[in-house]
């Protein structure tokens, strides 16, 4: 059996960023620090941080007034928000910067009352945050997560109409999304540059060349994370086998049967620590090469606040 490593695979520059945030707060604050939400969704990184003293919430009212706050990277609510700085909360903003960027163009186009459509899935923590965005008074926002939900949308096809999406969505099935609309309402306009972010693009294409040298292909990702869940429904697409495992654990020997190639990935909230573990676990049952596929570098790097860095001891 030989090991093919899709590439790039793991941590973005947000989650990244996000971590840093949160190991940087541990530093500097001897009071607890709470995450609003899954700081990423990987459950070995919220073990990991819960080990470390971190207390994980989805209702804000539930931290202590004067807290440290941290606000996953997903992004929050303005109303979350609000209540945080209603509550003296000391606010650690881990929000991707380009998830912050969708929300600055929707409360753009907010502001100039232009209708607008957001693509991406209902109840997933990044949609809350960016639905709010919208202030719903005058014109609206309306969510859609497939091509049927475009049938359902009650809009005057002459007036000027905005599309976002969300940073994780499925590259084919969003652009198939907008094609559709776009036939539909021809006045609509979208981002400048793509809302699906560079780490979910880069992924789901190293996703593709991985689907044609494996027969068996592993996602690491956690079950609630959006951009793992595309990868793994992206190999059952190309018709390649693809489980989506939490750790090596996971991994049934059977599943092996007859393979020769398997292919790994991972998710952008997946650490390197458990690659590494799926790794050593296929050579100790059988594996004897690895191969890393050639695939686009990735240089994008998020910086941590500058106000977390210098902190003095609190
Ligand atoms: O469920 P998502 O893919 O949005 O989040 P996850 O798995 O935590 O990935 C990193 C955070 C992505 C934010 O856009
Ligand atoms: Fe940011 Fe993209 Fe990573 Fe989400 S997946 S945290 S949008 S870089």
């Amino acid at each position: 059996m030989e090991i093919i490593l899709a590439n790039p695979r793991g941590f973005c520059a947000g989650v990244k960023r996000a971590i840093a945030i949160v190991e940087h707060a541990l530093k500097f604050y001897k009071s607890t620090i709470y995450v609003k939400h899954e700081l990423v969704h990987n459950q070995y990184v919220i073990k990991d941080f819960k080990k470390k003293g971190i207390i994980f919430i989805e209702n804000i009212l539930d931290v202590p007034d004067h807290s440290v706050i941290v606000f996953s990277a997903h992004g929050v609510s303005k109303q979350v928000e609000q209540q945080a700085i209603k509550k003296k909360l000391i606010i650690l903003n881990a929000t991707c910067p380009l998830v912050k960027k969708v929300h600055v163009e929707v409360s753009k186009a907010s502001k100039k009352s232009i209708e607008t459509i957001l693509i991406g899935h209902q109840g997933h923590p990044e949609i809350i945050g960016t639905l709010s965005r919208y202030d719903n008074k005058k014109r609206k926002i309306h969510l859609i997560e497939n091509i049927q939900d475009i049938k359902k949308l009650k809009i005057d096809k002459n007036k000027k109409i905005k599309f976002f999406t969300q940073t994780t969505l499925s590259v084919n099935n969003t652009k198939s999304i907008i094609s559709a609309l776009r036939n539909k309402f021809p006045n609509i306009s979208g981002p400048k540059t793509e809302d699906i972010c560079y780490a979910t693009t880069n992924r789901q294409k190293a996703m593709i060349q991985l689907t044609q040298i494996s027969d068996i292909i592993f996602v690491i990702g956690s079950k609630n994370s959006s951009n793992s869940n595309r990868l793994t429904e992206l190999g059952k697409e190309m018709k390649v086998p693809t489980k989506q495992i939490e750790s090596f654990l996971d991994i049934k020997k059977k599943w092996l049967k007859n393979i020769k190639y398997i292919g790994v990935t991972a998710g952008a909230s997946a650490p390197n620590i458990l690659i590494e573990e799926v790794i050593k676990h296929l050579k100790k049952i059988g594996a004897k090469n690895i191969r890393e596929i050639q695939g686009i570098k990735e240089e994008k790097i998020f910086k941590i606040p500058k106000n977390l860095i210098y902190m003095k001891k609190k």
